[in-house]
Parts: C-alpha cells; sequence; structure tokens
C-alpha cells in the first residue's frame, strides 16, 4: 500500500515541476536561461516518461537496457526492480494421481509429501517419486478444504482454505498431534528451516513461528513495484521462496528478506493439451529436493509430476 502511494507520489513530482516552469513562464522575462531552462525541463521530462514505459512494457526482455535507461534518463524516478524472467526444460516425467487436487508439495528423503484439497477429498499423503503410487495417506475431516503443506523438525503441518485452522502431524505414523489457529485465509505453506512460510491469498506472506503460531513477520510481494496477489503453493529453494501465483501458468521468486520479486517462471506448455482432462485444473505444486538439486512441479489432478531444470530467457 505504501508503495502504491509512493508509486502514484512519482508522478505528482514531475508534473510538479514542470507546472513550476509553467506558472514561473508568464510572469518571467524572456531571458535565453530560462528559456532553455524550460525546453530542457520539458526534454528531461520526456525522456522519463520514455524510459517508464520501456521498463514497464520489456522489464524482462531486456532488463539491462531498461534499467540503463530508467537510470540515465530519470535521477527523481525511483528505481524500477529488474525482474528476470526464465523458461524451463524437463528432465524427466513421473506418474502423478489424476484425482489429487494438489494444494501442497513436498520433497524428503526420497519420497514426496502432498496434500489435496477439496472438501471430501481433503488428504495427506506419501507419494512414491518413481510411480506416484501413494504409500501412506489419511483423509481430513469433510468440513475441511486442505491447502499448504510443509514438514519442518519431524512434524508435517498443513493449512486449510476458510477455517482459520491447521494441523501438525507426525512425520512418520501422520497421527494428529496438534491444532492451530490463524486469520485470514490459508493458502500456501513451505519453510526455510526456521519459520512456518504462509501465504494467504493476498500478497502478503506470513512467517510463523512453528511453535507459537505467532506471526513474527510479513512481508508485502511486490513485481516491479506493484502488489502481487493470488500467491498460492509455495516452495523454499536455496535461500529464496517459489510461489505458485494462482489461475496462472507462472511461479514467482521472490527475496524472503523483502518481498521483492526477482524472477518469474514461465511454465506454459508443461501440460500438453493432450493430457487435459474435464476435471484437470491449475498448475500447483512445487517441491525441491535439496540434495539432488532437483525441481518439482505438478498441478491439481494433473496425471504427471515434471522434473524441471530453469533457464534465464
Ligand atoms: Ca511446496
Amino acid at each position: 500500500m505504501n508503495l502504491v502511494q509512493a508509486g502514484t507520489g512519482g508522478s505528482p513530482v514531475r508534473v510538479r515541476g514542470t507546472n513550476a516552469a509553467d506558472t514561473d513562464g508568464p510572469s518571467a522575462r524572456p531571458y535565453p536561461w530560462r528559456t532553455w531552462l524550460v525546453f530542457g525541463l520539458i526534454a528531461l521530462t520526456g525522456c522519463e516518461r520514455k524510459s517508464t514505459a520501456l521498463s514497464g512494457a520489456t522489464p524482462a526482455s531486456n532488463p539491462p537496457a531498461a534499467a540503463a535507461s530508467a537510470g540515465a534518463g530519470a535521477s527523481a524516478v525511483a528505481a524500477v526492480p529488474v525482474v528476470a524472467t526464465y523458461g524451463y526444460q524437463v528432465v524427466d516425467v513421473r506418474p502423478h494421481d489424476p484425482e489429487a487436487f494438489t494444494q501442497g508439495l513436498v520433497f524428503l528423503q526420497g519420497v514426496l509429501f502432498e496434500s489435496t484439497g477439496l472438501n471430501g477429498h481433503s488428504s495427506l499423503r506419501r507419494v512414491d517419486l518413481q510411480t506416484g503410487r501413494v504409500l501412506q495417506k489419511i483423509d481430513v475431516s469433510a468440513q475441511y478444504f486442505a491447502e499448504g503443506m510443509t514438514i519442518l523438525d519431524g512434524k508435517i503441518y498443513q493449512l486449510t482454505w476458510q477455517s482459520q485452522k491447521g494441523f501438525v502431524y507426525d512425520l512418520e505414523t501422520f497421527a494428529l498431534k496438534r491444532e492451530f489457529t490463524y486469520t485470514g485465509e490459508g493458502w500456501g505453506l513451505t519453510t526455510d528451516g526456521h519459520s512456518l512460510i504462509m501465504s494467504d491469498g493476498t500478497n502478503q506472506i506470513r512467517f510463523l513461528d512453528p511453535a507459537t503460531f505467532r506471526v513474527t513477520r510479513t512481508i508485502q510481494v511486490l513485481d516491479h513495484g506493484a502488489p502481487l496477489p493470488r500467491l498460492n503453493e509455495l516452495e523454499y529453494v536455496k535461500g529464496e521462496i517459489y510461489a505458485n501465483i494462482w489461475q496462472t501458468q507462472s511461479v514467482a521468486r521472490i527475496n524472503p528478506a523483502d518481498g521483492t520479486v526477482t524472477g518469474m517462471i514461465d511454465f506454459s506448455g508443461l501440460l500438453a493439451p493432450s493430457d487435459y482432462r474435464t476435471n484437470t485444473d491449475v498448475l500447483n505444486g512445487i517441491a525441491y529436493d535439496p540434495a539432488g538439486d532437483r525441481l518439482f512441479v505438478t498441478g491439481k489432478n494433473w496425471p504427471k509430476l515434471f522434473e524441471v531444470r530453469l533457464h534465464p530467457k
């Protein structure tokens, strides 16, 4: 919100500058230096607008030029963060339960853990990576719509969508150990090894103490300085937060220190049209294997789980 205001505040600075020159104009004597000053201001304003348009229109395709243009053209305009774009290469394809409405995905010790949603279909699963076979599963009560899930210190944490209730399970037995509450909606969940990191459908990400569930800090996720809402399934990857953006083919790479979007991964075309069925839903589900540096991606009711490698576009 503050940055939106700061952003709109940028414009009036330029307008005020132009207006001051205009106001001075009629009452001022026509000294040549003043005329040149006005021409100079007009030219500078033109440069600012051009560089702003450039960096807004093609931030990813040519970030160095946009950044250089913004820097050279307008010292009064706040720098627009450069957001890199990434494509992907499919390394491997494995089966995924097409009835699993994936809301959370974690890789740990050679297997996948998955949280599935929808009332009456919500579950917690341990899944064989190679075959997609469900090795262990508990159903979540039909009154709950399960959401994001993560694992920390031998415990599994699972959110629900609108019930403001989370569950803590034993990693081995899936026995329910504890329940907790939070305000707002529950969407995605991951961990940096210390905190639970939670999205709620807005552009906010909360960091929670895993023992008390108190919010220790909150970041506002901003893409090119603007709020980026609908952050869904999360994964902590090499010091960054990856976030599925709901109803898109994109995953944002987020700096956990300040919420800045540093990159955008375009997963367009990952699931072939021939793999779509009537209940196939959006891309959702990111898991990372730190030991093997492997990234896994799937979607809600997708028949396939993809191991992908990213590359700059
Ligand atoms: Ca995840």
